[in-house]
């Protein structure tokens, strides 16, 4: 089957075949995953340096289906052979939920006896047992229950008029489905019961604004106008903008995965990273009253960002001259599902990219930026995050995030004391303090795949005042430790010395500076895990232990809470990045490595949050350092370039 590249993700014709073989085999079966197992890298890297003239990476699929009796099969399909080349059944591994899956469970709740029976003692009545509303979650894991049957846990709410706001109107009792009986097994009921509320609600939708005065009327239009289009332009998934090249792929976990990043420096194209993606997140929340330890979603392993994506709106999510990219996706059943715009692509003016002015002759030059950004959205039941990797034309990567959507909550009675574990953000409304914490993976390929990482402090000189070397005080430096393996990688963010971490080729010096050519990791929103170690968020999510984990490159270590993520314990490192970082003495030095890098967000939940959250950004960059002879910019057409000599009437003005 003919495809553009090598990391495209599978198509339609290609998921179907996948099916169609594995079905060929395997009867009764739900299809959880058939996604592209991607080509090794060493074939990959081949195929890159020489297109036309290597071979092209067979095209196989990934496939993850569930039994009857909740057998998970793990297997690979040869689609160029119509052969399934590897299969395993797994036992007590629970693969990611589909929203179709989650779908099944309201159904399944607002019939249950003992739900009902719950629902009139919040006060709900049986007619109104259609206003009951419930986001299932995977049950994280509850020790109970193990990990062998296939459960969720339902939060409930209730929703008075079909355009309320649910989250306003939360439940106090946590019902356990069982997936595979499709039954209601068990139900988590609090010792202090606390009933429904019936306060008016607070929407965010138009009805509910225009009955409190209005929309604003005092903005007046903003056109964005690009008339010969954009500046960027894609062959395939492959795009090409302001020296920069990559490849641009999506997957139903990641969702965008950006891969053979490079620049062209002066007609040399130099790499820069062989693959970069959000590889998974954790939201722990902080109440410990039972059953709230087990709500730590993790988003990508357990639900997937590619799974949840949004079909993007032009000018809404994203405004200008925009180019979509669509994904395919398998269901349930082995049909193809179509997300229509599931990536945009397009350009923002980016203010400044540079300006002088000088004091004494007013000679000026200020050249303004512009950025292009790859976007999605994902929403995770209540939660929207919008991922944009922004490229600059300095040559910098940023990985902006932005949390919206809406707060989860839970019941809180009239007078009842949140003891600091929450925010009463609305009557009866009880959001729980909680973290967000993401995962970048980082597969560097600094002019080269050897790389070595530094952690680089900036710290005063370690010599006295008054001393030889420190005779006024004033010294400081950049001191850089080098991160030779990885036990030593395991490192935190340290505020007070403003920390970063170079991902460094010491094999190439900068011919001014003599030092390695790097990226430098620049992230400033990096809290540290608050549940303890030991705790079940502690044990399942280990990539959340430390800000940066580094380890040495190996095919399929890609995804750091394992490849099945829902129901694990954590009682073992097993699959996933504890194992890989494993005793702590392998060398990472000089070596093809992957950074793994948790940021994110402590949320304590306001008012100002509710109904509905307005964005919250949050940054992460990779810089050029030492990597270019100089500004890799000054070529840029400036806005406004006037000389000295232009100034005193002296020279001509150049054409810009
Ligand atoms: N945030 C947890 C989650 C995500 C998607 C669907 C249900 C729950
Ligand atoms: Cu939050």
């Amino acid at each position: 089957m003919a495809s553009h590249h090598p990391l495209d993700p599978l198509s339609a014709a290609e998921i179907q075949l996948a099916v169609a073989v594995v079905r060929a085999t395997h009867q009764n079966v739900f299809f959880n995953v058939v996604n592209l197992h991607e080509p090794r890298k060493a074939e990959m890297t081949k195929w890159l340096e020489h297109r036309s003239s290597s071979v092209r990476p067979r095209r196989v699929a990934d496939v993850c289906v569930i039994a009857p009796g909740g057998r998970v099969g793990d297997g690979l399909v040869d689609l160029a052979d119509k052969k399934i080349v590897e299969w395993n059944w797994v036992r007590g591994k629970q693969p990611i939920i589909t929203l179709e899956e989650l779908q099944l469970v309201e159904h399944v709740v607002r019939t249950d006896p003992k739900v009902i029976e719950q629902c009139e003692i919040s006060g709900i009545p049986r007619e109104e047992m259609h206003k009951v509303y419930c986001d299932p979650w995977t049950i994280g894991f509850d020790e109970r229950f193990g990990s062998n049957v296939r459960l969720q846990q339902a939060l409930m709410y209730f929703r008075p008029n079909l355009d309320d706001c649910q989250y306003q109107y939360p439940l106090d009792f946590c019902p356990i489905y069982d997936a595979d009986k499709q039954s209601i097994i068990h139900i988590d009921v609090p010792r202090t019961r606390r009933p429904l509320r019936r306060e008016p609600p607070i929407n965010y939708h138009s009805d509910a604004i225009n009955a409190q005065g209005g929309f604003r009327t005092n903005l007046k239009p903003l056109e964005i106008s690009q008339p010969e289009g954009p500046s960027f332009s894609l062959n395939g998934r492959e795009i090409e903008w302001q020296n920069w090249s990559f490849h641009i792929g999506f997957n139903y976990r990641e969702g965008i995965v950006l891969s053979d990043i490079g620049y062209n420096d002066k007609g040399n194209r130099r790499s820069i990273f062989n693959r970069l993606s959000l590889v998974e997140m954790v939201v722990p929340y902080g109440n410990p009253e039972h059953p709230h330890q087990r709500k730590h979603a993790f988003d990508l392993g357990e639900y997937g960002a590619g799974y949840m994506t949004n079909s993007l709106k032009l000018g809404c999510d994203c405004k200008g001259y925009i180019r979509y990219l669509d994904a395919e996706l398998p269901s349930r059943d082995g049909s193809v599902r179509h997300v229509k715009n599931a990536i945009c692509i397009h350009e923002e003016d980016n203010g400044i990219l540079f300006k002088h002015t000088d004091f004494r002759d007013d000679s000026v030059i200020v050249t303004r930026a512009r950025k292009l950004i790859i976007q999605q959205i994902f929403t995770a039941a209540n939660y929207e995050y919008a991922i944009q990797w922004i490229f600059h034309q300095d040559g910098t990567i940023q990985l902006e995030i932005k949390l919206t959507g809406i707060l989860n909550t839970y019941s809180i009675a009239d007078g009842e004391d949140s003891h600091g574990w929450g925010t009463e953000v609305a009557p009866g409304v009880n959001a729980h303090n909680h973290q967000h914490l993401f995962c970048l993976r980082i597969d560097s390929n600094i002019d080269g795949p050897n790389n070595t990482v530094f952690m680089v402090d900036a710290v005063a000189s370690d010599d006295p005042v008054g001393s030889p070397n420190n005779k006024y005080g004033n010294a400081f430096y950049a001191k850089k430790t080098k991160l030779c393996t990885t036990g030593q990688a395991k490192t935190d963010y340290n505020h007070a010395t403003s920390r970063t971490w170079d991902l460094c080729n010491t094999n190439k010096l900068h011919p001014s500076s003599k030092k390695p050519s790097s990226y430098k990791l620049v992230s400033r929103e990096v809290p540290g895990l608050l549940p303890k170690p030991g705790s079940l968020v502690w044990k399942r999510a280990a990539f959340a232990r430390h800000a940066v984990h580094v380890t040495k490159y190996r095919d399929d270590q890609l995804w750091p809470a394992g490849r099945h993520v829902p129901q694990t314990s954590g009682e073992t490192d097993a699959d996933g990045l504890g194992e890989w970082v494993g005793n702590g003495s392998e060398s990472i030095e000089n070596e093809d490595i992957v950074l793994w890098h948790t940021f994110g967000l402590t949320h304590f939940p306001a008012p100002e949050d509710f109904p509905i959250m307005p964005a919250e950004p949050m940054t992460v960059l990779l810089r050029p350092r030492n990597f270019f002879q100089n500004n890799p910019a000054m070529d840029v057409p400036p806005q406004r370039c006037i000389t000295a000599s232009q100034v005193a009437g002296k020279g001509s003005v150049s054409r810009l």
